[in-house]
């Protein structure tokens, strides 16, 4: 009997498993999954008429507030100084940011970044934008 295929099955039984391990690394430790971005206003891509005086990010569980902050800025240009990113009383999965200014016409990106529960930073962006009403 030759030891070849015996061998050969043990390597793709180890690829197989190092795959998985690699491509679903939190499936061993975590069955929820990490905390993500559910929902926010302004929306992404969405298009105002008027200068939004906040930003507001909806998680899908309640981040916590010394990893988590968003920041706002004109496309291609520094972070506006705008308020500290704070959780909202009504519910913890929010988190607010006001915007004291008059924005400008133009595009904006929203960075953010927030702290799950398990201590794991999750970052996202998105743009909205601010124009004249057609
Ligand atoms: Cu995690």
């Amino acid at each position: 009997m030759s030891l070849k295929p015996v061998l050969t099955g043990l390597i793709v039984v180890l690829g197989v498993s190092l795959l998985f391990g690699i491509l679903a690394p939190g499936r061993a430790t975590a069955n929820a999954p990490h905390l993500s971005l559910a929902e926010s206003w302004p929306k992404a891509d969405e298009e105002l008429a008027e200068s939004p005086e906040e930003v507001r990010l909806r998680f899908t569980e309640a981040p916590q507030m010394n990893g988590t902050s968003l920041r706002l800025r004109p496309m291609d240009a520094d972070p506006l100084d705008i308020g500290k990113t704070i959780a909202t009383a009504e519910d913890d999965k929010i988190v607010v940011a006001s915007i004291p200014m008059r924005l400008e016409y133009g595009t904006y990106e929203v960075l953010w970044r927030a702290m799950a529960r398990d201590g794991h930073v999750v970052r996202g962006d998105f743009q909205f934008e601010f124009r004249v009403e057609r």
